[in-house]
């Protein structure tokens, strides 16, 4: 068992169904977990798809979380928490319904077969920059902030949303 705490920011998205409730129910969800603490979530954003362009636009948002795991161990939680959102992917960046992506862990590089941290294209995504900036806007990702990237990158295709402040709760 291991008591030691991480922070790590997470990537929520999707683009079938009604994903601003699939997200509610994967935050809330990870909220139940006794050894992780929700710390900060962003508003939800509209977002073009990026990969594979011909799929409905997206609804994405980004969480700041602590927790007393392992990298792989919160890897295994965030893929239940999928999992009960009824994820099936079939096509990669092709549509889908709920996505939990680690975007990164405080003081974490790991590249592994299950796992790479910081996510390795997160730096070219402005649905992840935007809605990171707005919670963590003084994360590194090699070598910039998080500021600095969503500032410099392409936001024409991310759109935020009015939501209540706890709009996940
Ligand atoms: N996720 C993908 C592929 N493309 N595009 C947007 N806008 N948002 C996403 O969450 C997204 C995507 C694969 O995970
Ligand atoms: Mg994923
Ligand atoms: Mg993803």
């Amino acid at each position: 068992m291991s008591s030691q705490s991480i922070k790590a920011w997470l990537g929520l998205g999707g683009n079938v169904g009604d994903v601003q409730s699939a997200m509610g129910v994967a935050l809330r969800g990870l909220e139940a977990h006794k050894k992780i603490t929700i710390t900060n979530v962003s508003s939800i954003y509209k977002t073009e798809p990026w990969g594979l362009k011909n799929q409905p636009w997206f609804h994405n948002c980004c969480a700041e979380i602590e927790a007393q795991l392992s990298p792989l161990a919160l890897l295994e939680v965030t893929q239940a928490v999928e999992k009960v959102g009824k994820r099936e992917r079939v096509i990669r960046w092709g549509p889908r319904t709920i996505d939990v992506d680690i975007l990164s862990i405080d003081g974490v590089e790991l590249s592994g077969s299950r796992l790479t941290i910081p996510h390795p294209r997160m730096v070219e995504r402005a649905f992840v920059l935007i809605p990171l900036a707005e919670i963590e806007d003084s994360l590194v990702i090699e070598g910039q902030t998080v500021a600095e990237r969503a500032k410099a990158i392409d936001s024409s295709g991310v759109v935020q949303i009015k939501t209540m402040k706890n709009w996940w709760q």
